[in-house]
């Protein structure tokens, strides 16, 4: 016998695992390989073990050919590859040597899912407590409980999509002012409320369609200005660990008052101006204010017992500026190689 079949039986379920399908069909089909010969063979075996080497040797073929044809071989051997799919992904027709990176990356999250992560972590250890906004909602979340009543200009501010059922796609977290009060209160209420916001807008560097915003809620006796300033220039600092320039402008939102509007200082241009903030040296990052008595009480609080503040910050223009990206529409683009360097 050329070779032992004793050893070959051994080895077999092995070189079946651990093999190719070109290298397996080579060892054990080929002109030279095992079967072939152990075929050969049968002529020098006595005629009283032949019949029983026989069945072994075809036992053996067939395992080989059922390995091979339930294709349980990845063939890594591209020297031998003999199909071509021009249709299968990631180059499996060509060479093997370099993988193809797509196989080399690990998954990991998103800039901005790991930006969130960090922030969440910042007010949990602040004791709020989180609640994720919706992607989708109605006339009442996203205007009426905000004190917007119908017909109000102020709605043309966030007038976005809406289906033809009439559900809207939020402009702001503040839809979800009136759940968390609910959900939450009687105060003390203290919650952070992150979700994607859709707005109608022209895009450029500091402006996307699509962004993420985390709205802040804080209610409970005697709640002032001063505490809701205290509490924004904490996690602010906590987050940023620079020191920013920042400037506090009246603004107009329905659902607070006084309203304001939080701006930093370019971190890009250090105030002379660029593409990221519009050429005027400063960045809005969010706006806040007291929340209006009558969002207080559509969310079944006394406004005369309690008071508080909310605030909605832009994280798509907080991870810009924490990570160093000078427009925020590369964060969606999809360019894997922008995206691997986080
Ligand atoms: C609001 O959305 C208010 N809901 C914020 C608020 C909450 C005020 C609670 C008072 C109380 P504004 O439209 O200014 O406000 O947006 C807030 C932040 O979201 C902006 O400062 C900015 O950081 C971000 N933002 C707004 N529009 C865009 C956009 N198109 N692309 C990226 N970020 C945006």
């Amino acid at each position: 016998m050329t070779h032992s079949l004793e050893n070959i039986i051994k080895n077999l379920d092995k070189d079946i695992n651990s093999l190719s399908v070109s290298e397996l069909r080579k060892k054990y089909l080929s002109k030279n390989g095992i079967l072939p010969s152990l075929f050969t063979d049968i002529k020098n075996i006595p005629s009283s073990e032949r019949k029983e080497y026989g069945q072994e040797v075809n036992s053996i073929k067939q395992r080989v050919e059922n390995a091979l044809s339930n294709n349980t071989q990845r063939d890594t051997d591209t020297s031998v590859v003999e199909k071509i799919d021009p249709t299968a992904p990631f180059d499996l027709n060509t060479s093997q040597q370099k993988k193809p990176r797509i196989l080399d990356m690990k998954g990991s999250s998103h800039v901005l899912m790991q930006e969130i992560g960090s922030i969440l972590e910042i007010f949990q250890k602040m004791g709020f407590d989180i609640l994720e906004s919706r992607q989708i909602d109605d006339d009442f979340h996203m205007f009426e409980s905000l004190n917007f009543p119908k017909g109000h200009p102020a709605r043309d501010m966030y007038d976005t999509f809406w289906t033809d059922d009439g559900l809207v796609l939020p402009a702001h977290t503040s839809t979800m002012q009136n759940r968390a009060l609910r959900k939450f209160g009687p105060p003390p209420i203290r919650v952070v409320l992150p979700g994607r916001c859709f707005r109608h807008e022209a895009t450029d560097a500091s402006h996307e369609h699509t962004f993420y915003q985390i709205e802040g809620i804080y209610v409970d006796r005697d709640i002032s200005v001063a505490n809701m300033l205290a509490t924004i220039k904490e996690y602010l600092q906590e987050y940023l660990g620079k020191e920013l320039d920042i400037k506090m402008q009246p603004a107009f939102f329905p659902f607070t008052e006084p309203d304001i509007e939080f701006i930093i200082s370019c971190p890009f241009c250090d105030k002379k101006g660029c593409s990221t903030c519009g050429y005027i040296g400063w960045i809005e990052l969010m706006g806040c204010g007291m929340i209006h008595p009558n969002v207080l009480t559509s969310g079944g609080i006394d406004p005369k017992k309690y008071t508080g503040f909310a605030w909605g910050v832009g994280i798509d223009r907080l991870t810009a500026i924490r990570r160093g990206i000078g427009d925020i529409r590369k964060l969606r683009e999809g360019d894997i190689k922008f995206l691997n360097q986080f």
